[in-house]
């Protein structure tokens, strides 16, 4: 990890993403808080400091030399810039962030540093339930699989479909360091820079694009992701005395968390969504466990979910699956499409863990450092057969090992 961390963020794995991820620095903090608590809050600042006006905390931020080996380059979206005047990505990411400066804060507690961090936090909340929730219902719009984090997976098939590829030719540099089979498809990557010429001949209004993006979803992961992130920001709040900003997040989380209890289906778990054709993608993923993290998810939908992730569909004895065995689209060693990674292994342990199962918790983190210990700081790895997969090093990986170990 000291190998990826400059002295204000880390890079998730140099060799392939050189530049600052939003959910990977957010995680990134809780290793660093074990061993620089300065630095740890440094990672977060930085991570804020390139906020857009509208509050949106964008999935990327380019190093100021991006240099050639990631694709797509800052121009792809704009460029844009954060407040920091840094090139970043024209969408968002996963929301930990709130959660992970609660947990920063209990490590390492520092007044100062929170009350000013948080107001940004709380502000990136907002924008997910304005421009991001045309219809004020408490689930934010994604308009790219790379804001779900989970990049191929199966659930964003479907409406990939309908995203037209603007460019043919272009020099993937990821498939270079790592396997071509363990990385998402050339059809795949033609949407995904499809999207990014989209956002952009649309000037990246994010309202606009909230309505009339071609890929639209809900993903159970991320909207309960902002529900937890919303419920730890309103504690942290209070007790640093942001009253305001307390009772405002608490409203986001109530209605971040009723928009997931409408999610839940007949067999107890949540899907995802497709916004524009109206229809819950019909794909069992980690997103299903993940809703777990939302505060509020009633018991009966609890129970379902924490079932599948330690004993059902997704168990794997490496973590929880990215994708259940069983599904058609899955594939062992294809990134989100089935391998296990420590992220998502380590935010459901985490959920079971604050509905009071100590012992499921336990369970899902011996698994996790089991797997790092012969697998090593890997970027995931095959469920079955516990091989390591994805890039060397991996700086999340190694940051979830560092804090689970040094409670
Ligand atoms: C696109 C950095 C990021 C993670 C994502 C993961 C992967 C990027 C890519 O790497 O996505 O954002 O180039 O494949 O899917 O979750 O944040 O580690």
């Amino acid at each position: 990890m000291r190998h990826n961390a400059g002295s204000t963020y880390t890079r998730p794995a140099r060799a392939i993403y050189p530049h600052q991820w939003n959910w990977d620095s957010a995680i990134c903090s809780l290793g660093l808080a074990t061993l620089d608590a300065g630095r740890a809050w440094a990672e977060l600042e930085t991570l804020v400091a390139s906020r857009h006006e509208n509050g949106m905390i964008p999935h990327l931020i380019y190093h100021p030399k991006p240099g050639r080996s990631y694709l797509p380059r800052p121009e792809w979206w704009g460029p844009i810039h954060g407040f920091d005047r840094r090139c970043t990505s024209g969408i968002t990411g996963p929301p930990v962030l709130g959660m992970c400066t609660k947990l920063l804060y209990e490590r390492a507690p520092d007044r100062e540093r929170a009350r000013e961090l948080l107001p940004h936090v709380v502000a990136w909340h907002r924008f997910l339930l304005t421009d991001r929730d045309p219809k004020g219902g408490g689930e934010p719009v994604l308009i790219h699989p790379w804001e779900s984090g989970r990049d191929n997976a199966a659930e964003w098939d479907k409406p990939l479909e309908r995203v037209r590829p603007t460019r043919t030719r272009f020099s993937r540099r990821d498939i270079r360091t790592v396997e071509g089979a363990e990385r998402p498809t050339n059809y795949q990557y033609r949407r995904y820079l499809g999207l990014a010429d989209e956002g952009r001949a649309l000037g990246y209004d994010q309202a606009v694009l909230a309505r009339h993006s071609t890929f639209r979803v809900h993903d159970p992961g991320f909207t309960a992701m902002l529900a937890r992130s919303c419920a730890d920001a309103a504690a942290l709040a209070g007790e640093i005395g942001l009253n305001e900003l307390a009772s405002e997040s608490a409203e986001h989380a109530e209605l971040t968390g009723a928009a997931l209890q409408r999610r839940v289906g007949e067999d107890g778990l949540c899907r995802a969504y497709d916004c524009l054709g109206e229809t819950e993608l019909d794909v069992l993923s980690c997103g299903s466990a993940l809703a777990l993290l939302s505060p509020s998810l009633p018991s009966e939908a609890r129970k379902v979910a924490t079932h599948v992730a330690l004993e059902g569909a997704l168990t794997s004895y490496c973590g929880v699956r990215s994708l259940a065995h069983d599904e058609p689209g899955f594939h062992p060693r294809r990134y989100w499409r089935g391998p296990v990674w420590a992220n998502i292994t380590f935010l459901v342990a985490r959920a079971i863990g604050l509905a009071g199962d100590a012992k499921g918790e336990t369970t899902l983190i011996d698994r996790l450092l089991a797997t790092a210990k012969t697998a090593g700081m890997r970027e995931y790895v095959e469920p079955d057969s516990g091989a390591g997969l994805g890039a060397h090093d991996f700086s999340w990986t190694a940051a979830i090992v560092l804090y689970v170990t040094s409670r």
